[in-house]
């Protein structure tokens, strides 16, 4: 291992450092979204999230029943019991609207995701 040799050097060694915290930020920042399900419904039942970053979506069922979270065009199928919280990632997606369900209670239980 080679001494730094200048301040020159030290400021390059920092600059290097605070660029590596940064990226490691940057990943442990996925955007996070709450969706709860009361009533055999989704609340919201609308998600804007931003598109081309992965997004930690975390699924509080409140009712008495379990549910099921589905989406073909997300690609994700969830069983969630009575009164539990998953955590479903969605992403990174292009712009566009992906449409979900609660399979159980299809009638009552959807809503969508918008990315942009
Ligand atoms: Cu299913």
């Amino acid at each position: 291992m080679t001494l730094l040799s200048s301040s020159a050097d030290a400021a390059r060694a920092a600059l290097f450092m605070l660029a590596l915290a940064a990226s490691t930020w940057a990943v442990a920042a996925d955007p996070e979204v709450l969706l709860v399900i009361k009533n055999h419904r989704f609340e919201p039942d609308q998600i804007r999230v931003p598109a081309g970053q992965r997004v930690k979506l975390t699924v509080h069922n409140q009712d008495a029943t379990p549910e099921e979270f589905e989406s073909h065009k997300l690609n994700r199928e969830k069983v969630i019991a009575p009164g539990a919280k998953v955590v479903i990632f969605i992403g990174p997606l292009k712009p566009g609207k992906y449409e979900f369900v609660g399979e159980y209670n299809e009638a009552t239980a959807k809503g969508f995701v918008v990315a942009e």
